[in-house]
């Protein structure tokens, strides 16, 4: 609350992006007492069940949704009067770059007009531009909650042979894509594969497979790290891969993790997931795995 107040106030800490790195250190903390054992969640990290049954759920198909969602927005489109939108919009860019009038009463009446959202934000953005989140990372905060400081050294130990062996440090791109908007996650497996010795780049959110691949690419990686919790995986992966094949880097592995019922993982696996890792992923066993496939993959690669 200090913090806060000699920043002044919330509104101006959120926007040097303080309550968020908070909430992020909270969070890696929390996950390194409960990868180490130190905090027990009952069924996850404590008393598992020897084989989880399979979880009936509700299998979407994404395409089937944005091809009807597609269908609606031409529909909607088609029928109604388009000079009324187009001056509704017209309205709110000018406001936008006057600074006056009420923007949320302009959107309202655009609304009225069946104008998306989409175009109502695009009619501020011409003027304003998009907001980019700034991605602040965070150090040492997951290692230094973690008890068992012996998996952490075995691993950094791995990545600093694997540097030896390949000139430098094995580099992963935690990635997030699609509208999956859980962040904490990626955040908090970002922070402690860099404790464990690996280059970390972070993706922004929403991205699309087409700009994972290209960032993939331009900064080299080895592996990328799919976070996916909002159920776009069987959608996202297989994209993600064609277009890492498009750009002729096959070679880069892709891994994936988070809320993946355990009857999407044969798919995964069969689209090019080199691993998969659910709830309950103890994050220096997920850390060791990947340098153990990574390495395996190079020195098959180099016999080649
Ligand atoms: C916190 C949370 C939120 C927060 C997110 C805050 C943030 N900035 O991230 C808020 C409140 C915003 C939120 C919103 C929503 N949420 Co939510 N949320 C959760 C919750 C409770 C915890 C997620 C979390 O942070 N876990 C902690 C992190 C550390 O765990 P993790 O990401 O799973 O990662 C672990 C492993 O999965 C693995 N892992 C994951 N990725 C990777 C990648 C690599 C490379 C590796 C090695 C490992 C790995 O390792 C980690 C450590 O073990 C989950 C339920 C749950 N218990 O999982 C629901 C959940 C993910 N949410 C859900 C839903 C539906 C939503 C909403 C759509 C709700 C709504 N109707 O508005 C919105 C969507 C917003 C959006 N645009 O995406 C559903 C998703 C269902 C599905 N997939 O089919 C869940 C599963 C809840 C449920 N049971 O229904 N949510």
């Amino acid at each position: 609350i200090q913090e806060i107040e000699s920043l002044g106030g919330m509104a101006k800490a959120i926007d040097t992006g303080l309550p968020k790195m908070r909430i992020e250190e909270a969070a890696a903390r929390r996950q390194a007492r409960i990868d180490s054992g130190r905090e027990a969640i009952i069924g996850i990290n404590k008393y598992r069940l020897d084989k989880e049954d399979p979880l009936d759920i509700l299998d979407v198909d994404n395409t089937a949704v944005r091809e009807a969602q597609i269908r609606r927005l031409e529909q909607l489109r088609a029928n109604r009067d388009e000079d009324r939108v187009q001056s509704c919009l017209e309205a709110i860019t000018n406001a936008t770059e006057s600074g006056e009038g009420n923007l949320l009463a302009l959107a309202l009446e655009a609304a009225r007009a069946r104008a998306s959202l989409g175009e109502i934000s695009f009619a501020v953005e011409k003027v304003c531009g998009r907001h980019k989140a700034v991605i602040r990372s965070i150090s040492g905060v997951y290692s230094s909650e973690f008890e068992d400081d012996d998996v952490i050294k075995e691993v950094r130990q791995m990545a600093d042979d694997f540097e030896d062996m390949e000139g430098r440090r094995p580099r992963i791109m935690i990635a997030k894509m699609g509208q999956d908007g859980h962040d904490r996650g990626a955040k908090v497996i970002a922070t402690s594969f860099a404790d464990m010795g690996f280059d970390v780049d972070i993706g922004p959110l929403f991205q699309t497979p087409e700009e994972t691949a290209q960032d993939a690419v331009d900064n080299d990686v080895h592996i990328v790290g799919f976070s996916s919790l909002a159920a776009g995986h069987k959608t996202l992966l297989p994209q993600l891969v064609d277009e890492l094949n498009k750009r002729g880097r096959g070679d880069i592995l892709v891994a994936i993790g988070g809320v993946i019922p355990a009857q999407d993982y044969e798919f995964l696996r069969e689209h090019g997931a080199v691993a998969i890792f659910g709830p309950g992923t103890v994050l220096p066993v997920a850390a060791k795995k990947l340098l153990e496939t990574l390495t395996a993959h190079v020195q098959d690669e180099d016999n080649d």
